[in-house]
């Protein structure tokens, strides 16, 4: 396809000079300064399909005209799926808050005993699981602490029980960061882990742990979580087995462009390996009740430039995902015109950055996904976990569903 934006490419090189001031609002600090013709030279590899390297990602951070890169990133994810915007029904359960690791970063989580902690029985899971049946979610997405006392059975057992009680639902649930410490615990390698949960009715993994893989960063915020390399392992073993699986990054906390520009390379290089990554996801940091001293959620320039660099950067990946919870419906909705092509969902009980904070509630009605959608421009297609269409909402004349009163509702 012709590419839309080399015109708006070609003339940037004839802009009058910019003066002196003008420069330093357009590149403010904490933002390094770059040679234009260098981010200019990374927008044209990417709309000729070309990779891009560690530099050109870098540079895109510091691109000094955000439209622009957006507008690349938009050519490129149109590319790969034209106006279709997608959406899920779906539902968090978060079985337990208690954890035994403190990541600097989590508001979620809860000493045993602690005031605030919980672990739902097996009723509190079946009346989740029940009411994500009758909304007709098609998913169910689990995680949550590594509770001291779970081992292997329990894990099964929360599964059965959500799986008895919600049949048709894909269960995507367990981050690489419990399996690995339900491996350790079990003394059982993460394959047999795998191989036991998808007999109990395991689907695929869902994105978290990743946070951001650089050492440096790492060992800041969740020094005694696993490891980068285990939890790039973790998802290379789950995609040997047949399980797809999801991938994010959290920023917006202390890490820097370098180690985000780092983070997206390595999930690039497994995907190159083994195509098992669904979607990526970037989740931006909710700053409350952290001890890393943050207070601050992030900008919205922030927010698009990220989604924009890594559909640049994530070449093999078809799908990027604009996390409405995390960067809140607007910031979402403006991010579908800066790579992103999915929205996620209904979510409906959603903890962990509403405990840190997050501004945007809990549950979204699919009447205002898809208002969220067509106002954008863009049509929205309801998906299965593994990113089979479902419906097309193409006319919205057809809608045949119930229309919310513009607050948070259930789907
Ligand atoms: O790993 C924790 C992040 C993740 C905060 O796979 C925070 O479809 C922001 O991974 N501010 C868990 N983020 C959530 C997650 C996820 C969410 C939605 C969809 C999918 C998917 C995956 O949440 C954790 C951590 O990176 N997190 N605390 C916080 N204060
Ligand atoms: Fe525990 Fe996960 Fe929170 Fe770390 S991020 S403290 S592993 S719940």
């Amino acid at each position: 396809m012709e590419p839309q934006v080399e015109p708006l490419l070609a003339a940037a090189p004839h802009r009058p000079p910019a003066t002196e001031q003008a420069k330093a609002a357009r590149n403010p600090t904490p933002f390094t300064r770059v040679a234009y013709a260098d981010v200019q030279r990374a927008l044209r590899k990417a709309l000729r399909g070309e990779r891009l390297t560690f530099d050109d990602g870098v540079n895109l951070y510091h691109a000094p005209d955000l439209v622009e890169l957006g507008a690349v990133a938009d050519e490129v994810n149109r590319s790969k799926n034209g106006r279709d915007v997608y959406f899920n029904v779906n539902r968090h359960i978060n079985p337990t808050n208690v954890c035994a690791l403190s990541c600097k970063f989590c508001a979620f989580s809860r000493k045993p005993g602690e005031p605030g902690s919980y672990a739902y029985t097996d009723d509190e899971l079946a009346t989740r699981a029940q009411a994500a049946a009758a909304s007709g979610a098609t998913e169910i997405h689990m995680v949550g602490g590594l509770h001291p006392r779970w081992n292997l059975k329990n894990y099964q057992n929360i599964i059965r029980v959500v799986k008895e009680n919600a049949p048709e639902a894909h269960i995507k649930a367990f981050t690489a960061v419990e399996l690995d410490w339900l491996s350790r615990r079990e003394r059982k390698t993460v394959a047999e882990i795998l191989e036991a949960l998808k007999e109990a009715g395991l689907a695929s993994l869902p994105g978290g742990g990743a946070e951001i893989f650089a050492p440096y960063v790492r060992d800041l915020i969740c020094d005694t979580k696993l490891s980068a390399e285990g939890w790039i392992d973790i998802h290379r073993t789950a995609h040997r087995l047949g399980l797809r699986s999801n991938c994010t990054m959290l920023y917006g906390h202390i890490e820097d462009v370098e180690s985000r520009v780092d983070h997206v390379l390595r999930l690039r290089a497994l995907q190159d390996e083994t195509e098992g990554f669904q979607v990526f996801i970037p989740l931006a940091f909710q700053p409350e009740n952290n001890d890393l001293g943050i207070t601050k959620h992030t900008y919205g320039v922030d927010d698009l430039k990220t989604i924009a660099v890594s559909r640049l950067m994530l070449d093999n990946f078809r799908n990027v995902k604009a996390y409405w919870i995390m960067m809140g419906d607007r910031m979402a909705q403006s991010a579908l015109h800066f790579g992103a092509n999915d929205v996620d969902g209904t979510v409906v009980e959603e903890k962990i950055a509403n405990m840190a904070g997050s501004r945007s509630g809990m549950a979204f009605a699919k009447s205002r996904l898809l208002r969220l959608i067509r106002s954008a421009d863009r049509i929205p297609v309801e998906r299965s976990t593994t990113y089979q269409p479902l419906r097309r909402y193409e006319n919205p004349q057809e809608d045949d569903i119930p229309h919310d009163d513009g607050k948070e509702g259930t789907p």
